[in-house]
């Protein structure tokens, strides 16, 4: 265990510096255009729901890049009002991610963009993005709020209009639009997906990280295969729905719209627009989790199958504790606060929250999504743990976000144990959720993890955390001065030496 008190003055001042301009490296070198790209090996076209988390980011140190990261997504926004799981890069090489655009075939669907996207969507975060990047930089941020809102709007009314569930909650109808796409909550449904005998799935994944990381062959053809099914339909939501393998009411899902509908209203207050419908839909939605999705007994929210009600996965994932971030009853926060201290999540200031149960029989702590902690989902209950006044929860969450990238770097996931980052480096969402937090000055830096923390049910060999080195002591650098969309020159000031594809670890 560390034997570095966490929080002694004087200590953790130059790794918060070095921590920081490592972080904005990284999404310099992720910088693409107009967008970031969560990964430069992995995910090399711009994603929805990292989109937001990015964009969060970037607000922190170059705002104007935040808005012409969020705008750039809803330019392709589709008619129907449907915001994009990807926008493909039209200059990136075809296959160099699977499915890519020739899967999706977006350029011959009525309604779609002109760049070619997916035709799914991912968790609604975008909202209560734009809101945080109009906080950031308020003074240039008014016309970039008047040209999302009506775009906002339109998302969140596709999905309540196409994707309602006829309770006030929106149905997914892929793993991938869940944003947790191999989550053992998806086992059961995804189990009855028919796949055609003899697919075969040319992946890509493989070429950047570990088969016992990502998820497995089989996983893969059901979900190209109910994709292709959605697509064949022209994703056309009223005509596949309804024999559809895969209609889930996911918790995460919900609370994001519901978090970003108060984003809304706070969006049209400053506007100038009725706010009331806004806060109404929010309280809505956030009722109807109340009562559909709320599990009492086991003190967290779960996902419904709503193709098959027999097949509801009453389990505990992290996707659970989201809904932390609505206007909870204190029973129901306490419960949640109970579930993510308790065994099954065991918070801790060493590593993030895992993203499923630890004790339960499908909780892997290497495979993406069933048990690695990710900073994306322990940031947005962080949110939520503040929302409700729970400090030293946040707080000790807080560092333990900060200590597994001082310790492994801004990986894509980490062991849940003992913090060894897994899948990606250098991925997108990890540095610009550190660079929010770091903004805060909530308080001084951990030491890095250096072992296990807690004991976990399956305790398979794993890489060695790796010990970053300590840059010299500096300030964090202020945010630096907005500049005016839509130019695309540098932002705040990157050390010399830097290529924009750089694909090392950056030392923190
Ligand atoms: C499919 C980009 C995305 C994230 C998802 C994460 C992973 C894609 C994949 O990467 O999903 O969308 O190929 O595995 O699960 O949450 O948005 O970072």
């Amino acid at each position: 265990m560390n034997p570095e008190p966490v929080g002694r003055p004087g200590v953790p001042a130059d790794r918060r510096a070095s921590l920081w301009r490592a972080a904005v490296e990284v999404l310099h070198r992720n910088w693409e255009d107009d967008h970031t790209v969560p990964s430069r090996t992995l995910y090399p076209h711009q994603w929805s729901w990292d989109t937001g988390f990015t964009a969060i980011g970037w607000a922190r140190v170059a705002p104007w890049r935040a808005r012409l990261e969020l705008e750039s997504l809803l330019d392709a926004q589709w008619a129907d009002g449907r915001v994009p799981q990807i926008v493909f890069n039209p200059h990136t090489p075809r296959d160099a991610y699977f499915p890519g655009p020739d899967f999706w075939g977006s350029a011959g669907v009525p309604g779609a963009p002109e760049r070619e996207t997916s035709g799914l969507v991912q968790p609604p975060l975008h909202a209560a993005a734009a809101w945080r990047v109009y906080l950031a930089d308020p003074g240039r941020s008014i016309g970039f709020l008047r040209r999302v809102y009506p775009k906002l709007r339109a998302q969140h009314e596709y999905l309540h209009r196409e994707r309602g569930d006829g309770t006030g909650l929106a149905v997914i109808v892929h793993p991938w639009e869940s944003g947790l796409d191999n989550s053992p909550s998806w086992d059961a449904a995804l189990a009855e997906v028919p796949v055609p005998p003899g697919a075969v799935v040319r992946r890509r994944d493989l070429d950047h990280a570990g088969a016992d990381e990502r998820p497995t062959d089989l996983d893969y053809q059901r979900y190209v295969a109910l994709a292709r099914r959605y697509r064949d339909f022209g994703y056309r939501d009223a005509e596949a729905l309804p024999e559809h393998p895969f209609v889930m009411v996911d918790p995460l899902f919900n609370a994001l719209l519901g978090w970003s509908e108060e984003a809304l209203a706070d969006i049209a207050e400053v506007l100038g627009e009725p706010s009331a419908p806004h806060r109404e839909r929010s309280a809505r939605v956030r009722d109807a989790m109340l009562e559909r999705l709320y599990h009492r007994a086991g003190g967290v929210f779960h996902a419904r199958d709503a193709a098959d009600p027999t097949r509801d996965p009453f389990d505990h994932s992290v996707a659970g504790l989201v809904p932390l971030l609505l206007d909870l009853p204190d029973d129901v926060v306490d419960a949640l606060v109970r579930s993510a201290t308790g065994s099954r999540f065991a918070l801790n200031d060493q590593v993030p929250l895992p993203s499923h149960d630890r004790t339960a029989d499908g909780f892997d702590r290497n495979r993406y999504w069933r048990g690695p902690a990710w900073v994306n989902t322990s940031w947005l209950v962080l949110q939520g743990l503040r929302r409700h006044g729970h400090r030293a929860e946040a707080r000790t969450l807080r560092t333990a976000l900060l200590r597994s990238v001082l310790g492994s770097g801004f990986r894509e996931y980490f062991d849940p144990v003992d913090g060894a980052g897994r899948g990606s480096d250098e991925f997108s969402w990890s540095a610009a959720l550190t660079l929010d937090l770091l903004a805060e000055q909530g308080g001084p830096l951990p030491a890095p993890v250096t072992g296990a923390v807690a004991p976990a049910r399956s305790a398979r060999p794993v890489r060695a955390a790796a010990a970053a080195p300590l840059a010299p002591p500096t300030a964090i650098p202020a945010a630096a001065p907005a500049r005016p969309a839509p130019a695309c020159a540098a932002v705040a000031p990157v050390p010399e030496g830097l290529g924009r594809r750089r694909t090392t670890s950056a030392a923190v």
